[in-house]
């Protein structure tokens, strides 16, 4: 049997582990990237390990979450991860240069290598045939120091794609097609191959929005073949020399296969407040639109920008409506400018942001009070935009401007003609904005410069054989990490400061958690089905860690939070017949004996100590995830372990 993309990438970088689907197989990665909402913790932590410069082939720091500098706070941590960057053998993408996977696509991905960042959208990079992925901070301060990344070995899933997208329908509403079909949860465990006839039809930048939105199926990455596309997208970006063909083997199995006609596909929009909400853009025209925000890492290309330039060209966006477009890099901005395509964006109307995520978390733009907005992005979760009652929509570039010039939900194929977008053959090459690392020779002499908003990270404690404490908390299925530990411009400033994030904790779903839990003093959270979707951001496990909670149970969790709920020291279980989720209520003392044997069975009873009954849960710990939550915590185990050499 041949073998699928994946799993050649996935061979050539084994450190160790059997590729059967749902073993524990450690990787060595080639490349990380951090960003700025997520990097200080993960330079904090990676200083703690006393390495003395970065052992992967490439890793970059960008700054494009917090660029917002209401304060001191952000423009701190920005020095912070300069200073470590430097010293540390990294390069530095400024703020202003973009948002870190549209510039890491542009600039350093490279096909059939593996990269890891702290953010969940990682996947992009799968693009270009490169298998990326999501990961907590801390796991990417390991592969810094030149560790392994351990993974459940997933299961493959491919999409044959056939046809050709019509004019309007897009990239996007693929992505959306893909999510009515299977739901935020249904890439949980899987890698999902895109390929195909209809895969040659779709540009590099098209790819990356499909792969980038991989992430809200809760899908370990996805990726497409690296091909003529790729090439031509590399050498445009004058970087041929980096293209290596690859596909899969002709005989490779699936464990499923799903088929997408690309020309039978309709515009759609995902609704308030799931990527999963999926109707057609069709089913809901003449409701009125607040709010028009286009970019974030999903749709912020230069072809999606010449699109949305040209369908503006010479038109106004309604009085009623706001519209922001933010470019999502330096590159695209400058070339949006050199052709002329900006003023036609400035002349409609638009308000442009800078090369950030932006409104996408919630850092600034936040939509009027039960305002109706429209985005590129990729994620509607309640609260995020930063207006607790605002309605996100989700939708592809051609559908927001539709609905910036009308006011209301409008189906794009009632603009009139598709006008003709070129794609320059050659991008224009500026990296100015990217700082290299000090030579090794000069990095001793490099300071590393702190901010007062730096606080000490919580103190893990090891697991101990039994616990007995009060269920502080329960919540229903598909929580986010913006639930747990929400964003926006008000809390992220903080992100290296967890005592203060801590007041914030599940605040959108009860504001009186983080008082209760320290009342606690230990505590369980009970969640249902796919618990810590979304984001990578290990603060939804370190918050709870500080505030005291000491295990999770739950239907099932996301993949990136239970790993970041490990390497917390906070265990993860899960009901062992799922309906005994109604079993518990909060408020009840629960207890959990014989941990660690337990942990060796798989299998734990939980005591609801208020109602008398007993519960059966289970757990799958590797040996390396039991050493962990021994240990503590994961920094405790790799401390552990370099004693132990
Ligand atoms: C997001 O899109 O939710 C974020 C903000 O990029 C997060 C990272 C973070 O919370 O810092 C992600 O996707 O991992
Ligand atoms: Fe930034 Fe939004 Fe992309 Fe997250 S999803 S990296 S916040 S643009």
């Amino acid at each position: 049997m041949g073998y699928t993309l994946a799993q050649k990438i996935i061979k050539a970088h084994l450190v160790s582990g059997d590729m059967t689907p749902g073993s524990d197989i450690a990787l060595k990665i080639d490349q990380t990237l951090t960003q700025d909402a997520t990097g200080t913790m993960a330079y904090l932590e990676f200083e703690t390990m006393g390495i003395p410069r970065v052992r992967t082939e490439l890793s970059v720091a960008y700054i494009d979450h917090n660029t917002l500098q209401s304060g001191f706070e952000n423009a701190d941590d920005h020095r912070f991860i300069q200073s470590m960057a430097k010293k540390y053998g990294l390069y530095f993408s400024r703020p202003g240069n973009g948002i870190c996977h549209q510039v890491h696509l542009e600039r350093f991905g490279k096909p059939g290598k593996t990269l890891i960042g702290s953010d969940s959208h990682t996947p992009t990079g799968g693009g270009i045939g490169m298998l990326a992925m999501g990961a907590g901070g801390l796991d990417v301060a390991v592969a810094m120091g030149g560790g392994a990344y351990h993974i459940t070995m997933p299961k493959m899933y491919k999409v044959n794609l056939t046809g050709k997208l019509k004019d309007f329908v897009t990239a996007k509403d693929v992505s959306l097609e893909i999510l009515r079909i299977l739901s935020v949860k249904g890439g949980v465990g899987a890698i999902i191959e895109w390929g195909g006839p209809g895969a040659a039809t779709l540009t590099v930048p098209e790819r990356a929005t499909i792969t980038n939105m991989g992430a809200e199926l809760g899908a370990t990455t996805s990726i497409f073949p690296s091909d003529e596309v790729t090439k031509a997208f590399l050498e445009a970006q004058g970087r041929g020399e980096d293209y290596v063909p690859l596909a899969s083997d002709p005989d490779a199995e699936y464990d499923k296969v799903i088929d997408i006609d690309l020309s039978k596909l309709k515009p759609l929009i995902a609704c308030p407040h799931s990527p999963d909400n999926i109707v057609t853009v069709e089913s809901l025209k003449g409701t009125r639109v607040d709010q028009v925000c286009i970019g974030s890492c999903t749709n912020s290309s230069l072809y999606d920008m010449l699109k949305v330039a040209a369908l503006l060209k010479g038109k106004t966006i309604r009085p009623e409506v706001s519209l922001s477009i933010s470019p999502g890099s330096r590159q695209v901005l400058s070339m949006l400018a050199d052709c002329g395509a900006l003023s036609d964006i400035i002349a409609s109307g638009a308000r442009v942001l800078e090369c950030a995520c932006g409104p996408c978390i919630g850092m600034g733009f936040s939509p009027n009070s039960g305002g109706v907005s429209l985005r590129t992005f990729n994620r509607n979760f309640e609260g995020r935009s930063g207006t607790a009652n605002g309605q996100v929509y989700l939708v592809s570039p051609e559908t927001a401007v539709a609905a910036a010039l009308t006011g209301e939900i409008t189906d794009p194929t009632l603009l009139g003609e598709m006008p003709e977008v070129e794609i320059p053959e050659a991008f224009k090459i500026d990296d100015s904005g990217i700082i290299p690392p000090a030579d090794p020779g000069d990095a001793d002499s490099v300071e590393i410069l702190r901010g007062p908003n730096i606080k000490p990270f919580p103190q893990s404690r090891p697991q101990e054989d039994d616990l007995e404490a009060e269920l502080v908390l329960k919540v229903g299925d598909n929580i986010t990490t913006d639930h747990i530990m929400p964003a926006g411009a008000k809390i992220l400033p903080y992100r290296s400061n967890i005592p203060h994030l801590s007041q914030y904790c599940f605040g959108v779903c009860d504001e009186t958690f983080p008082d209760r839990a320290k009342a606690a003093g230990q505590s369980f959270i009970v969640g249902g089905s796919n618990y810590g979707q979304g984001s990578s951001r290990e603060h939804a496990a370190l918050v709870p860690l500080y505030l005291g909670v000491r295990a999770v149970i739950t239907k099932s969790f996301a993949r990136i939070h239970v790993a970041n709920l490990i390497n917390a020291g906070i265990m993860p279980l899960t009901f062992k017949y799922p309906c005994d989720y109604e079993k518990v209520n909060q408020g009840d003392m629960l207890k959990l004996s014989g941990v660690y044997s337990g942990m060796d069975r798989g299998e734990m009873t939980l005591t609801n100590v208020t109602t008398g009954e007993n519960i059966p849960l289970v757990c799958s710990f590797t040996d390396r995830q039991k050493d962990i939550l021994k240990a503590g915590s994961l920094l405790a185990y790799v401390a552990k372990e370099n004693e132990d050499v």
